[in-house]
């Protein structure tokens, strides 16, 4: 057996349940009680506590030790934030031995993510079909330990019991929108840690629009130097090197997040025709533009040199992009003609397939010929979303009225926009996707998406702000099955997550509709 002890290693403080009177005498349904966001779907809690060592060691079989060793590092990440002690690593090629044992057993489980968390008063284990359901496994843990560490609970007691659990939806993602306003490398990455602790998998980025072309393309580099410049508001701008852009994809990768770029196209596209006279059908570049109006700008549908640019950016992030899809945008492109529209959207799809990307567009892009396996995301008329399961494309939910970030919360709200109604807590959360549209049900279903555009968002302060607590509902909605959920139970498991948020130093709105701890 090989021991290794790893520097990032971090410690033990840990955990209490919550105190015996929270829940009463009855121990039995302790584990039941934990107020875990997103909700694990099968939780059987027994008698009893694991005392958590306060060096814990983390178990693996040795031939899968590649498979795992990126999710240690993320472990000793989040220790760091539980305690000052370290957990060790002890690899053995015949028998799990160690506080905390991992396993991936592929023919367990049939649906990617899927794990098995088992507490028992020897040890704990995490059991997967692969590498992101363990991780998945290690947040359901973690989140025990931050809600214990949160309230101030330091008795180290974990209640056994056994977590089996699985994603309603494939995809669970969050948007944010870096062209409106810029968001740093630093910015972009805690926004990723802070949606990874609700097991949301798909971060997209909004990477270009009027305002703002945001990432490197060494072919066209006025892009970022004249389309990244500026922002809403005047400000001055910025934007992504290509190295910046890898590193968000591997730090994401770490946190299993697959990141989705998106170009907007052919409407929200001022920045880059800003950039290039020879994008614009008259020759001419605009001025940068740095108001709030949508819909007043276009690719030229009618040049050569509008699919020369095309092929160059959209092979540029593929090669730097290891996940699946590529969001061409396509929506609210109100000054281009709707027959010009449906032929630049039919040649782009050709070159998104080239570069093996699936395709996603904002729901507007059914009226072109999308095939079977693309998938329209789902913001505005629903028509639409029937249009694309028409032709065989799945629907990723992201309703304005529902899901959209950037809405206010309530009329007070200082930042944020309001257009498709205000949305507390409460909406956000009391919705299904499978029954929201009339015609569209889980079968036609990708999953959920959360979007914050950035027209009056310009910090991680206030991007918490807005995120902070909606996300958890969005996330639990991508997760958790409908049957599960209610608001009613559901707000006060969120009351619980204040302590977290408070620890983590999360900025987010203080819904009246919830008594927070
Ligand atoms: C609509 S949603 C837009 C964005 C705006 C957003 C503001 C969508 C596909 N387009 O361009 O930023 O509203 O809420």
């Amino acid at each position: 057996m090989n021991q290794f002890n790893y520097f990032f290693l971090a410690c033990m403080s840990i955990l209490v349940f919550l105190p015996s009177n929270s829940y009463g005498q009855s121990k039995g349904n302790i584990l039941d009680n934990v107020a875990f966001i997103p909700k694990p779907q099968k939780v059987n809690s027994s008698d009893g506590f694991h005392m958590l060592n306060d060096k814990p060691s983390v178990a693996l079989l040795q031939p899968q030790e590649e498979a795992l060793m990126p999710i240690f590092r993320i472990m000793g990440t989040h220790w760091k934030t539980i305690s000052k002690n370290r957990i060790s690593i002890q690899s053995s090629d015949t028998e799990l031995q160690g506080d905390i044992r991992i396993s991936i057993e592929e023919s367990k489980y049939d649906k990617a993510e899927s794990y098995k968390l088992e507490i028992e008063e020897d040890f704990i284990s995490i059991t997967a079909g692969d590498a992101a359901g363990v991780f998945r496994g290690w947040q359901t843990l973690y989140q025990i330990m931050l809600l214990q560490k949160a309230n101030g609970e330091t008795n180290y007691k974990i209640p056994t019991g056994t977590i089996e659990d699985s994603p309603q939806y494939k995809y669970r993602g969050a948007m944010l929108d870096v062209a409106r306003h810029f968001f740093s490398v630093d910015e972009v990455k805690r926004y990723i840690d802070q949606i990874a602790l609700y097991k949301i998998n798909f971060l997209h980025l909004h990477l270009t629009d009027d305002q703002g072309w945001r990432i490197e393309i060494t072919s066209w580099p006025n892009l970022t130097k004249i389309g990244g410049s500026k922002e809403v508001g005047g400000g001055d701008g910025s934007f992504f090197t290509q190295l910046d852009y890898k590193e968000l994809v591997r730090y994401a990768a770490d946190r299993f997040i697959t990141i989705v770029p998106e170009i907007d196209m052919p409407g929200h596209t001022n920045a880059a025709l800003a950039s290039y006279p020879e994008l614009n059908c008259e020759g001419k570049a605009p001025e940068l533009y740095t108001g709030m109006e949508v819909g007043f700008s276009s690719l030229c549908v009618d040049k050569d040199v509008t699919y020369k640019f095309l092929e160059d950016v959209i092979r540029e992030i593929s090669e730097m992009t290891p996940g699946p899809y590529f969001h061409i945008g396509g929506d609210e492109s109100d000054a281009t003609q709707p027959e010009d529209y449906i032929v630049f959207v039919d040649k782009v799809l050709e070159i998104v397939k080239k570069n093996n990307k699936i395709p996603i567009g904002w729901d507007d892009y059914s009226t072109a010929s999308i095939e079977k396996n693309s998938i329209a995301q789902h913001w505005s008329k629903k028509e639409n979303a029937i249009a694309a399961k028409k032709k065989g494309a799945k629907i990723l939910m992201s309703p304005a009225s529902r899901a959209y970030l950037d809405m206010k919360y309530d009329e007070k709200t200082k930042l944020g926009l309001k257009w498709a109604g205000l949305i507390e807590v409460d909406h956000a959360y009391d919705w299904n996707p499978d029954k929201f549209i009339d015609g569209i049900s889980d079968d036609d279903i990708l999953g959920v998406e959360a979007p914050l555009w950035s027209e009056t968002v310009t910090n991680s302060d206030e991007v918490e702000y807005m995120a902070f607590p909606r996300i958890l509902g969005y996330a639990e909605i991508g997760w958790t099955e409908a049957k599960q959920r209610n608001w009613d139970e559901y707000k006060k498991r969120l009351a619980k997550h204040a302590p977290i948020f408070n620890l983590l130093e999360i900025n987010f709105y203080k819904s009246s509709k919830v008594k927070w701890k």
